[in-house]
C-alpha cells in the first residue's frame, strides 16, 4: 500500500495487549496501515529507539469551570489543551458544570462554547449535576447524552454541589434509564464540616487542616455509601480520585460481590503526601485538592492497585489555580481558613511522564498496562473506543512517540499550562513524550506545542462499555 500523508517508522508499537515492531501509514487523519516497512508518505518520521503509543486520553480534568467563591482556573481550553498536548494527550474530557438554579441543557451548551475554536487536540465532556429537578433529569439529560455527553459526575462534598441520598439515588436512576455513566466524587460533606469546625476551634487553620478535615474514613463511608445507592438503583459506578487504602478495599469488596463498581486514581496518591500541605505560610496550599494526598501506606496501596488493574484508568484530575493569585490559592490571605482555600492542583502534562517513570521505568506497571491505564480504558469506559485509545486500522491517528530513555527533571518553567507552580517540581524522571501527533498532525514536539488552537474537535461520545447492552 502507498499515498500516505505520514509514515511513522522503525518504532515499536505498542497497544493495551500488544508490543510489535511495524511502521504506521497514515492517511487523511486516520491509521490506514500496519506493516513491516510501508513506503510512499509524503512526510516520514524516524521512529528507531522510540515507542509509538496511542495518544493519552486524560477523562479527567477541568478547563475554565465557573466557580462560586470567586476563584478562577488557570487553564482554559486552549491553555489546558495545549499543556495536555505537550504531555503526551491527544484528547481530554472536562467536565460541564451545571450551578444550582441553572440547566443542564444550557450549561453543555456554555461549555462547548468556552471550548470552540479552542482546542489543540480533541475534547469531550461529563455533565457535572448539582441540581437534580424534573427538568434536569428528564428533559435535559436525554438530550444531552444524547449529544455525546454519556457521563454525569455527582458530588458528595462542597456546600453549593453536594447531593444528598434522595437526590443521588434519583440521578442514578435517569442516568440507568437513558444509559449514562455516573461517576462520584465521594466524600462526607457534614463529617467535613463537622472536622472543619474542630480544627478551626483547635486554631488549625493552616493548608494542613484541608488534608485532616477531610481523613481517608470520610471518602471510605461516602464511596461505601455510594456504591450500595448503585447496587439499589442496579447501574454501573465510576469512583473519581481514589486515594487510598480503606477505599480500594471498598471497591474490590464490591467487584467481589460482583457489582459493576469502577475506580480511578491520580498522580498525586501516588506521589504526595498530607505533609507536604505542612509547608510553612501558605506554600502548602500549592497541594490542597480533595481527597487530599495521604500517606506513604496509602501510595503504595495506590501503587499496588494499579498493578493488579483494580483501577480501570489514571487521570490528572488537573484543576488548576494560580499560587500567586487572589482569585487562586492566595485568595484567602494567609490569615484565614484552609476552608478558602480553592480545592485543585495542576497535572494535565506531567500525568504521563510521571506514570511512565515511576510505573514502567522502576518496574511497578508493564507498558501493556501504561497503554490501557493512559488510553485505552478512557476510550471504553467513556464511549470512544476503537476510534480513539489505540492503535488499530481505522482509528483516529493519535499517537505520541515517547523516548523510554530521556531523562527529564520537572520544572514549572519547562511546562505549558497557564499555572504558576507545578506540584512536582525537582520529580526526577526517565521516560518522556517527544512527539504528539493528534488526528494526524504534529501538536506538540520536544514538549512545546508545535500547532495552534482550533483543530481540536468535539468528541460526542457513545456508551460505556461499563453499561450492559441488554437490561
Ligand atoms: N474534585 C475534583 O474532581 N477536582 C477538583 C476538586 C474536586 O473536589
Ligand atoms: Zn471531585
Ligand atoms: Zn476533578
Amino acid at each position: 500500500m502507498t499515498g500516505f500523508d505520514l509514515i511513522i517508522r522503525n518504532g515499536t508499537v505498542v497497544t493495551a495487549s500488544d508490543t510489535m515492531r511495524c511502521d504506521v501509514g497514515i492517511r487523511e487523519g486516520k491509521i490506514v496501515a500496519l506493516a513491516d516497512k510501508l513506503e510512499g508518505g509524503e512526510r516520514e518520521i524516524d521512529a528507531t529507539g522510540l515507542l509509538v503509543l496511542p495518544g493519552g486520553i486524560d477523562s479527567h480534568v477541568h478547563l475554565a469551570q465557573p466557580t462560586s467563591d470567586g476563584s478562577v482556573m488557570a487553564d482554559d481550553f486552549e491553555s489546558g489543551t495545549r499543556s495536555a498536548a505537550c504531555g503526551g494527550n491527544t484528547t481530554v474530557i472536562a467536565f460541564s458544570l451545571q450551578e444550582r438554579g441553572a440547566s443542564l441543557l444550557d450549561s453543555v451548551a456554555e461549555h462547548h462554547q468556552r471550548a470552540a475554536d479552542k482546542c489543540h487536540i480533541d475534547y469531550a465532556l461529563h455533565a457535572i449535576i448539582t441540581d437534580p429537578t424534573q427538568q434536569a433529569l428528564e428533559h435535559d439529560l436525554p438530550k444531552v447524552v444524547q449529544e455525546g455527553v454519556s457521563s454525569i459526575k455527582i458530588f458528595m462534598t462542597y456546600e453549593d454541589m453536594a447531593l444528598n441520598d434522595g437526590e443521588i439515588f434519583r440521578v442514578m436512576e435517569a442516568a440507568r434509564r437513558e444509559g449514562a455513566l455516573t461517576m462520584v466524587h465521594a466524600e462526607n460533606f457534614d463529617a467535613i464540616q463537622q472536622m472543619t469546625e474542630r480544627l478551626e476551634k483547635a486554631g488549625q487553620t493552616g493548608p494542613r487542616g484541608h488534608a485532616d478535615s477531610r481523613p481517608i474514613v470520610v471518602e471510605r463511608e461516602a464511596t461505601h455509601r455510594a456504591i450500595s445507592f448503585a447496587e439499589l438503583v442496579d447501574v454501573p459506578l465510576f469512583v473519581v480520585h481514589v486515594s487510598g487504602g480503606d477505599v480500594i478495599e471498598q471497591i474490590e469488596w464490591a467487584k467481589r460481590r460482583g457489582l459493576p463498581i469502577y475506580a480511578e486514581t491520580c498522580p498525586q496518591y501516588l506521589t504526595l503526601t498530607a505533609d507536604d500541605l505542612d509547608n510553612a505560610n501558605m506554600e502548602g496550599s500549592k497541594y490542597v485538592c480533595s481527597p487530599p494526598p495521604r500517606d506513604e501506606a496509602n501510595q503504595k496501596a495506590c501503587w499496588d492497585a494499579l498493578a493488579r488493574d483494580v483501577f480501570s484508568t489514571f487521570t490528572s484530575d488537573h484543576c488548576p489555580f494560580i499560587y500567586e493569585s487572589e482569585t487562586g490559592k492566595q485568595k484567602a490571605g494567609a490569615d484565614t481558613s484552609f476552608k478558602y482555600v480553592p480545592n485543585g492542583i495542576p497535572g494535565v502534562e506531567t500525568r504521563l511522564p510521571i506514570l511512565f517513570s515511576k510505573g514502567v521505568s522502576e518496574g511497578r506497571i508493564s507498558l501493556n498496562q501504561f497503554v490501557a491505564l493512559s488510553a485505552t480504558n478512557h476510550a471504553k469506559v467513556y464511549g470512544m473506543y476503537p476510534r480513539k485509545g489505540t492503535i488499530a486500522i481505522g482509528s483516529d491517528a493519535d499517537i505520541a512517540l515517547w523516548d523510554p530513555e530521556k531523562r527529564v527533571t520537572l520544572s514549572q518553567s519547562m511546562l505549558n499550562h497557564n499555572c504558576d507552580y507545578t506540584p512536582y517540581e525537582g520529580m526526577e524522571l526517565i521516560g518522556y513524550p517527544v512527539t504528539v501527533i493528534s488526528n494526524g498532525e504534529i501538536v506538540a514536539d520536544q514538549g512545546r506545542p508545535t500547532g495552534g488552537p482550533g483543530k481540536g474537535r468535539f468528541i460526542a461520545r457513545g456508551p460505556s462499555s461499563l453499561i450492559p447492552t441488554t437490561r
